[in-house]
This record gives C-alpha cells, sequence and structure tokens, in this order.
C-alpha cells in the first residue's frame, strides 16, 4: 500500500497523524501544505481538501481528511498495536480525551481563526498571541484535571499509547510552541515525557521536521 500525508511541519493535526503512522510502522510521503503562507488555498490542494486545512491522508489513491477520522481509518486497515481501545466504554474516554484537543481547545488556535482576530477585530499580534497562550492553556488545564480524575497508568488509557496520548501529546507540543509555564500541569507534563520517549511521538515532533529548519516563523 502507498500512504501520502498532505502535512505541514508545524501542523498540530499532521502531528497526530505522523505520531499514528509511526505507532503502527506504516511508511509514508509526506507533502508540505505551508499553510503559513496561504498554500492550503491554492487550486491544487483545494481540490484535494475541501476544507483548505491539513492533514489529507491518501491511501491508495483515496483520500481521508480530519485527524481523528484518520488516525481511526488506521487502526481499522491495520490493527496492531492498537491505538483505540477494544471495549466501548474505554474507547468512548479515548475518543473523549482526544477531542478535548481536536475538537476543543486546538480549533481556536488555527491560521484561519488567528487572521480573522487580527483582520476583523483589529487584534495586534500581541493580542492574538495571548489568545493563543489563553486557550492552549485551557486545553492542557482540562487535560490535568482528567489526568488527575484518572492517571496515567502509564498511559492515559493503560499499557499501550492511544488516540488521547497522542492529542495530550499535541496540547504539549502547542505549550512548548508557545513557550507555556506548565508547572501548574504536572499530570500532563509526566504523561508528555512518556509519550516523548517513544521514537514515534519524539521523531514526529514539529521541530524535527525538516520544514522546521527553514521556518522563519515560529508561531
Ligand atoms: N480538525 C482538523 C484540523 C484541521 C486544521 O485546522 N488544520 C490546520 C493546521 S493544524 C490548518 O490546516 N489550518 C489552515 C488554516 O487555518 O487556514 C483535524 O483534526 O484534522
Amino acid at each position: 500500500m502507498t500512504i501520502q500525508l498532505y502535512g505541514f511541519w508545524r501542523s498540530n493535526a499532521a502531528f497526530r497523524v505522523r505520531v499514528a503512522l509511526a505507532l503502527k510502522k506504516l511508511p509514508f510521503e509526506e507533502i508540505d501544505i505551508d499553510i503559513l503562507s496561504g498554500r492550503q488555498f491554492d487550486p491544487d490542494y483545494a481540490a484535494v481538501n475541501a476544507g483548505h486545512v491539513v492533514p489529507t491522508l491518501v491511501h491508495d489513491g483515496h483520500r481521508i481528511f480530519q485527524s481523528l477520522a484518520i488516525m481511526e481509518y488506521l487502526d481499522e486497515i491495520q490493527a496492531e498495536p492498537r491505538i483505540l481501545p477494544v471495549d466501548a466504554k474505554e474507547r468512548a474516554y479515548a475518543r473523549s480525551l482526544a477531542l478535548v484537543s481536536v475538537a476543543d481547545a486546538h480549533p481556536l488556535i488555527v491560521p484561519r481563526v488567528r487572521k480573522q482576530l487580527g483582520e476583523a477585530f483589529g487584534a495586534d499580534t500581541a493580542a492574538i498571541e495571548a489568545w493563543c497562550k489563553h486557550w492552549t492553556t485551557e486545553g492542557l488545564a482540562t487535560y490535568e484535571r482528567l489526568l488527575t480524575r484518572r492517571p496515567a497508568a502509564p498511559f492515559a488509557l493503560g499499557a499501550t499509547p492511544t488516540i488521547a496520548d497522542i492529542c495530550v501529546a499535541g496540547q504539549i507540543v502547542l505549550a512548548e510552541l508557545y513557550q507555556l509555564d506548565v508547572t501548574a500541569f504536572p499530570q500532563v507534563t509526566a504523561l508528555g515525557k512518556r509519550c516523548f520517549e517513544l521514537p514515534a511521538f519524539a521523531d514526529s515532533h514539529p521541530l524535527r521536521q525538516p520544514g522546521a529548519k527553514t521556518a522563519k516563523v515560529h508561531h
């Protein structure tokens, strides 16, 4: 099978998919769409992804979008190692944890939101950065409360990493990129440390991608 990933070095959603592919040891080719320069709107890519966002996964010519749908698809085409638990309640909990970042925290800070804050509301660079830091911190705080109620053992759902850990790790990546103080989130930090000890997570980190080395803009 051949897999291509339309992504971007700094994209948090693409990071999630890179980790899932790496955990499953599925080889793939990543095609960078520079979303900071507006390449997501180019006609060629708009034809690939109607939402004008990355990631898009192409598997044997078939396109799949939305990082959570992509991760679930990968689990369905290659079960081992599982990144979603088998038990229905555990599966639901894994998805719930994933969605804290995927649906609640991360969408508030993507380029199109930052752009709209500036264009429609006159927010300057400092105000936009403060907005991003606020919502990233809120996401971390929610994860901290959840991981306090049910401590990771050693991963969020148990012995092996799942979509939940991938999304918590993504939220930590955002905290790093925004240079946030994470001392108030010890459970999250400990889980992140465990995740990034694994090559699948470490090698997928935005700052480890080729595009990061040539990029001028980090925020
Ligand atoms: N919910 C989507 C997120 C898609 C998304 O917003 N991706 C960002 C990068 S992480 C993007 O391409 N943004 C382009 C823009 O905002 O213009 C997913 O999880 O795949």
